[in-house]
């Protein structure tokens, strides 16, 4: 009898073991051994792609980040397909990499990918973009901006601007990719603001994939049925730049004739507010690599990240753009 006791508890003990190597869900904590010797440590990290300067910059910042950290970083390019991503996040469990990084192209889908993560056993952090899972145990920490918020500020500026119109204000609005995180919560925080007044009317509002030339092919065909347009409001500063292009092909001065307030600060938008073809520019910054690295320290010595870090950010009119642009890092 006691012997088969002994037999159920060697074997109860051994199933915990194997438990505990499978990580048995934890991804809040840095392995049971201690942490690890930082140049021992590897992230696998899923972007989105090279949609957009603002794209460019995130990734250059966190490779920099990384190298300087002197953690090993896996890196891959999704191309904004979401199948891409979760191929590359299956592929850094396998790996049995020691923290997942990605910043979703969209906000669903992500529950079985991040599941199958979660019982590797392998932290999961989101950076720059949020998923819409309700189980938040899903991943360890949200580093990013608050897109609401950015959307707002973008509303403050423009019945700021017609505070003493009573015309109406016809805005054409450039969405960013259909379905992603910045794209849904600016359009909510702007679309807050102007309804407090009936004079703001969004005439048009179609998706330019936060490409350059999303922004230009969208705002050619959009200007033809609203000749009369007042604003674009563009989600991001690459689609304000290909709508500069096509009202300049149209024959009407970008800034003047249609004013443009869009998001992100990069430089080439800086330089357009500085030029005066664009009107109003709320950042968004993609410096995120310095804090992403660590949250991965954190993970790797046992501790708690906080679940939401909010990225700081400012709002530039045309004489302040002249002013940064020369320190202007991205
Ligand atoms: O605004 C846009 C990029 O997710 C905040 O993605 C990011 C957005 C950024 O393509 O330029």
């Amino acid at each position: 009898m006691k012997k088969t006791f002994i037999g159920l508890a060697a074997a109860g003990a051994m199933l915990l073991t194997l438990a505990g190597c499978a990580g048995g869900g934890d991804t809040t904590a840095g392995s049971s051994e201690g942490p690890k010797p930082v140049d021992e440590l590897v992230v696998g990290f899923a972007q989105v792609g090279a949609e957009s300067g603002w794209r460019t910059a995130n990734t250059t910042d966190i490779q920099a980040a990384f190298k300087d950290a002197g953690i090993e970083l896996k890196f891959s390019d999704a191309q904004q397909k979401q199948e891409n991503q979760i191929k590359a996040i299956r592929s850094y469990i396998q790996q049995g990499v020691d923290v997942i990084a990605f910043s979703p192209v969209v906000e669903t889908g992500w529950d079985a990918v991040l599941n199958e993560a979660k019982a590797a056993g392998i932290p999961v952090v989101l950076t720059d973009r949020a998923v819409d899972s309700q189980d938040d145990s899903l991943y360890v920490s949200f580093l990013g901006s608050d897109f609401v918020e950015e959307g707002k500020k973008a509303g403050d500026w423009v019945v700021e601007e017609y505070k003493d119109s009573t015309d109406p204000v016809k805005i054409i609005q450039l969405e960013g990719t259909t379905g992603a995180a910045p794209a849904i919560d600016r359009a909510e925080g702007f679309a807050d603001v102007i309804a407090a007044d009936d004079k703001f009317e969004v005439v048009a509002s179609q998706t330019g994939d936060f490409t350059r030339a999303g922004g230009k092919q969208v705002t050619e065909a959009l200007l033809k049925s609203n000749p009369d347009v007042d604003l674009i409001y563009a989600h991001n500063d690459d689609m304000a730049l290909g709508a500069i292009e096509a009202i300049e092909a149209a024959g009407l001065t970008p800034g003047v004739d249609i004013k443009i307030v869009s998001v992100d600060a990069v430089k080439d938008g800086m330089q357009a507010l500085a030029d005066g073809k664009i009107n109003f520019i709320v950042e968004c910054s993609p410096l995120l690599g310095k804090q992403l690295v660590q949250i991965v320290e954190q993970i790797n010595n046992g501790e708690t990240p906080e679940k939401r870090i909010i990225t700081e950010e400012t709002t530039f009119d045309q004489e302040q753009a002249v002013a940064a642009l020369p320190d202007r890092q991205y």
